[in-house]
């Protein structure tokens, strides 16, 4: 019985590692290099080619290497019997209620400017925008939106949430499905931290940034698609929005000649917000491995109708 690690361009040493010193009788393998697929009874993926998934008769489960699960459940040759798990670890956690309160702080304290104005040789001081006229609105409130959450309610910041169902977090007001434009209306800074769904898919667009507190600045931490990027540059023209920190890209790694890259209002990074240590992950990947050998309910297991 092997365990399969199937991406793209990528280099699965440090996580084959860890697998085996957690679990040294493990088989690991790694795509494309092996040919056994009667084999192969639980696959662990990122970025996998398509269709892909259909070539292994006896998969009893199939991990994300990450949080999100769209690229899973996109792929229409894998079974719908065969479960679906991701992967949430204490540090992804941690690692991503760090990325978005630093993208808080950055933009309140104008830090973006000063990183340019470094480079110039300018000294330029100008003032920071006061907590209180900064309430944060997280835009899903699961695994990571909670650990954000928490984060900045500790440092004082006011913070409201949208999700599904109303929740109840301490120093958070949650507003449910059909509360949205309540929500946006006390947000300034919007941070999105949804799943991709057929529902979530192009939902940060001009529309919406029109009904933020203006001007609103966004964190997009959830997925490239959620946002209609050309809408961007249009709330940044109509003064929707003054800024954007975003993680996630329609197309990655960001194409060379992408505007956004000269964008003065936009903060890019590589996708880096939260991703999980190696030794952190083979602990979970061995735990699911496991529970599916032997039948057992996995660990973050999707719920496929729901899509997250
Ligand atoms: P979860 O599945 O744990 O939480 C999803 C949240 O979104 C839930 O609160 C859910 O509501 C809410 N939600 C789902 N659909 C809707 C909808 N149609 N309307 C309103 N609310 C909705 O997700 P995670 O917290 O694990 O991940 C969030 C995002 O972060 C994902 O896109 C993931 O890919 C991304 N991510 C990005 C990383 C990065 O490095 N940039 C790293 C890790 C994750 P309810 O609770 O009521 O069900
Ligand atoms: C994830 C991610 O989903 O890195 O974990 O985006």
């Amino acid at each position: 019985m092997s365990l399969l690690l199937i991406a793209k361009n990528r280099d699965f040493s440090s996580l084959k590692n860890a697998l085996l010193e957690k679990d040294p009788n493990l088989d690991v393998e790694i795509w494309p290099r092996f040919d056994n697929k009667e084999r192969v009874h639980f696959a662990v993926c990122w970025n996998h080619p398509e269709k892909v998934l259909g070539n292994y008769p006896n998969l009893r489960a199939v991990s994300s290497l990450g949080a999100g699960v769209n690229h899973l459940l996109n792929d229409e040759s894998l079974p719908e019997e065969v479960p679906i798990c991701r992967l949430i670890t204490d540090s992804l956690q941690d690692q991503m209620a760090e990325y978005v309160l630093n993208a808080i702080v950055n933009y309140r304290l104008n830090m973006n400017d000063y990183f340019e104005n470094k480079q110039k040789g300018i000294w330029d001081q100008k003032s920071a925008l006061p907590k209180k006229y900064a309430p944060v609105g997280i835009m899903g409130l699961g695994e990571m939106g909670k650990s954000v959450a928490t984060l900045l309610v500790q440092h004082g910041y006011q913070v409201s949430a949208w999700s599904r169902s109303k929740k109840d977090i301490n120093g958070v007001q949650s507003y449910a499905k059909d509360e949205l434009n309540e929500f946006l209306s006390e947000t300034t800074i919007l941070i999105n931290l949804l799943p991709l769904t057929d529902e979530t898919e192009g939902i940060l667009d001009l529309d919406l940034f029109k009904k933020l507190k203006q001007p609103g600045y966004l964190i997009n931490v959830g997925r490239g698609d959620h946002l209609v990027e050309e809408d961007l540059i249009y709330a940044f023209d109509m003064n929707y929005l003054e800024g954007a920190c975003l993680d996630v890209f329609e197309e990655e790694p960001l194409p060379k000649n992408h505007s956004f890259w000269n964008r003065k209002q936009i903060m890019v990074t590589p996708h880096i917000a939260a991703i999980t240590p190696a030794k952190e992950a083979a602990e979970v990947l061995v735990e699911n491995y496991k529970r599916a050998m032997s039948g057992m309910e996995l660990l973050f297991e999707v719920d496929r109708e729901r899509g997250y």
